[in-house]
C-alpha cells in the first residue's frame, strides 16, 4: 500500500475530526520515526508531549510486554499487586501523599473538578451546587463537555452545548484578576504553567507563586494541569518547581507512560481526595496493573536517564539557536526547556506552511492557533539532532 492507500482507508472511515499532516507514521525510535515507505522523520511534537522518554523506550516496552503476559486488568473491584507500588513511586517522586489514578488527561481534570466540588461543599462549607472554579483564557484541558465549556476557543465549544455551569474565566498571567473574581463559593484556581495549545504563553515571573499564596490566603484549591508541562518537559520533573511552589491537586497524563498506554493521575493529599469515598467516583482502567507498571518504569527511566537535566541543557541550546534566526517572519521565540515555540508575524502567511515545509525535509512540528509553530522533541534529544534540525529550520525560514 501507497501512503495514499493508507490516507484513502481514514478518508473514507474515519470522522473526519482531525487534519493531520499527510505523512502516515509506521515505526519510531527514540526522537526519529519512519513513514510507511521509509523515510525518516525527526519528531519535534513528542505526541504532545506523551513521548518525553523517546517512541518505544526499550525498557517501557519491555514492562509492556512482561506484564502484559502477567495480568493486565482486574477492575478495581479487587486489588492488584501493581497499584500500591505505583502510588508509593509516584507520591515519593513528586512529593504528593495521595494519588488518584486515571487513563486520560481529561478525565484527571474531570476528576480534579468533582474533588475540588465535593472539597467546597463538604469542607469549605459552600451552599451544594453553587461551587466555581477559574480558569484562564486561552485554557486548554481537554475536550469533554463540562473541559470544552470554558474554553474560550470557539472551535474547541461551538455546536456543543449546552454547557457545565459554575465555571469563571479570567486573563492569564495576571495574579490580580485571580483575586477579584474569588468568591464565597470559589473552590479552585485550574491553570496550566505555560499554556500549551495557547502557543507556549509563559506567564510573567513570579505568576505561580503569587497565585499560589493568593489561594492560600483565600482559602480555595490551586489546581495545576501539568498534563503537558509536568514529566520534565519544561526541564523540571513539574513546572511548579520552577517557582518552588506546591499546588493542592496537580494532574499528570500523557509521558506518564512514555506515550505506550494511556495513564493520567491526580496527586494531592488526604483532606482533599479524602472527600471522596467508595463508590463516587472511578473508571474501568483507572489502575491497572498494566498502566501502574508501565507507568513505574516511564518515570524511572525519567530520572535513571537524566532526561530533565537534558532538556535543560537542549533545551536552552535549542532556543538560544532559533534566537539566532534572522528571518523577518519571526517574532518572537519563547519557552521553558525543551516546550518551545516559534510565534510569527501574521504577514509571514501562517504557521502551518513553515510546518509543511519542515516536514517535507524530514522534521515534523505542529502550528498551534494561526501563527506559532511548536518545537518540543523528546527529551533524549542530543546536540546534534538539534544541529540537523537546525540545519533544516534554517534554510526554510532563509527560503521563506
Ligand atoms: C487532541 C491540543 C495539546 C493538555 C493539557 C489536558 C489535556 C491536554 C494541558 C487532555 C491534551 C492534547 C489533546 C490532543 C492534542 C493535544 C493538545 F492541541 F489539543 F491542545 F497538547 F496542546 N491538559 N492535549 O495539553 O489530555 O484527554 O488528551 O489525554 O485533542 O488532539 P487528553
Amino acid at each position: 500500500m501507497l501512503p495514499k492507500d493508507y490516507i484513502a482507508l481514514e478518508d473514507q472511515y474515519g470522522a473526519h475530526n482531525y487534519k493531520p499532516l499527510d505523512v502516515v507514521l509506521d515505526r519510531g525510535k527514540g526522537v526519529w520515526v519512519w513513514d510507511v515507505e521509509g523515510n525518516r522523520y525527526l519528531d519535534c511534537l513528542s505526541s504532545y508531549s506523551a513521548v518525553n522518554q523517546g517512541h518505544c523506550h526499550p525498557k517501557i516496552i519491555q514492562t509492556m510486554i512482561e506484564q502484559s503476559r502477567k495480568l493486565t486488568l482486574t477492575s478495581r473491584a479487587f486489588r492488584n499487586s501493581r497499584l500500591g507500588l505505583f502510588y508509593k513511586d509516584i507520591c515519593e517522586m513528586t512529593r504528593s501523599h495521595k494519588v488518584l489514578p486515571m487513563n486520560s488527561g481529561a478525565e484527571a481534570v474531570e476528576t480534579a473538578i468533582k474533588t475540588v466540588r465535593k472539597w467546597g461543599y463538604q469542607v469549605k462549607g459552600v451552599p451544594e451546587n453553587e461551587a466555581e472554579i477559574i480558569v484562564c483564557e486561552n485554557n486548554f484541558h481537554g475536550r469533554t463537555i463540562t473541559i470544552v465549556g470554558f474554553s474560550t476557543d470557539s472551535n474547541a465549544r461551538s455546536g456543543f452545548g449546552p454547557f457545565t455551569p459554575g465555571f469563571k474565566i479570567i486573563p492569564f498571567g495576571d495574579a490580580g484578576a485571580l483575586e477579584d473574581a474569588i468568591t464565597p463559593n470559589t473552590v479552585a484556581f485550574l491553570v496550566e504553567p505555560i499554556q500549551g495549545e495557547a502557543g507556549v504563553i509563559i506567564p510573567p515571573d513570579g505568576y505561580l507563586k503569587q497565585v499560589r499564596d493568593i489561594c492560600t490566603d483565600k482559602g480555595i484549591m490551586l489546581v495545576l494541569d501539568e498534563i503537558q508541562t509536568g514529566l520534565g518537559r519544561t526541564g523540571k520533573l513539574l513546572a511548579e518547581e520552577h517557582e518552588g511552589i506546591e499546588a493542592d491537586l496537580t494532574l499528570v497524563g500523557k509521558a506518564l507512560s512514555g506515550g505506550v498506554y494511556p495513564v493520567s493521575a491526580v496527586l494531592s493529599n488526604t483532606e482533599v481526595l479524602g472527600v471522596l469515598k467508595p463508590g463516587e467516583h472511578g473508571s474501568t482502567f483507572g489502575g491497572n496493573p498494566l498502566a501502574c507498571e508501565v507507568a513505574r518504569t516511564a518515570l524511572k527511566v525519567l530520572i535513571e536517564e537524566n532526561m530533565i537535566q537534558n532538556a535543560v541543557v537542549q533545551g536552552e541550546y535549542f532556543m538560544k539557536s532559533l534566537q539566532a534566526i534572522d528571518s523577518p517572519h519571526i517574532k518572537e521565540v519563547r519557552g521553558k526547556g525543551l516546550m518551545i515555540g516559534v510565534e510569527l508575524h501574521p504577514e509571514a502567511g501562517g504557521a502551518r506552511r513553515f510546518c509543511l515545509q519542515l516536514k517535507d525535509r524530514g522534521l515534523l512540528c505542529k502550528e498551534t492557533h494561526e501563527n506559532t509553530i511548536r518545537f518540543a522533541p523528546p527529551l533524549i534529544i542530543q546536540g546534534e539532532d538539534i544541529d540537523w534540525a537546525l540545519e533544516r529550520i534554517n534554510a526554510v525560514f532563509m527560503e521563506s
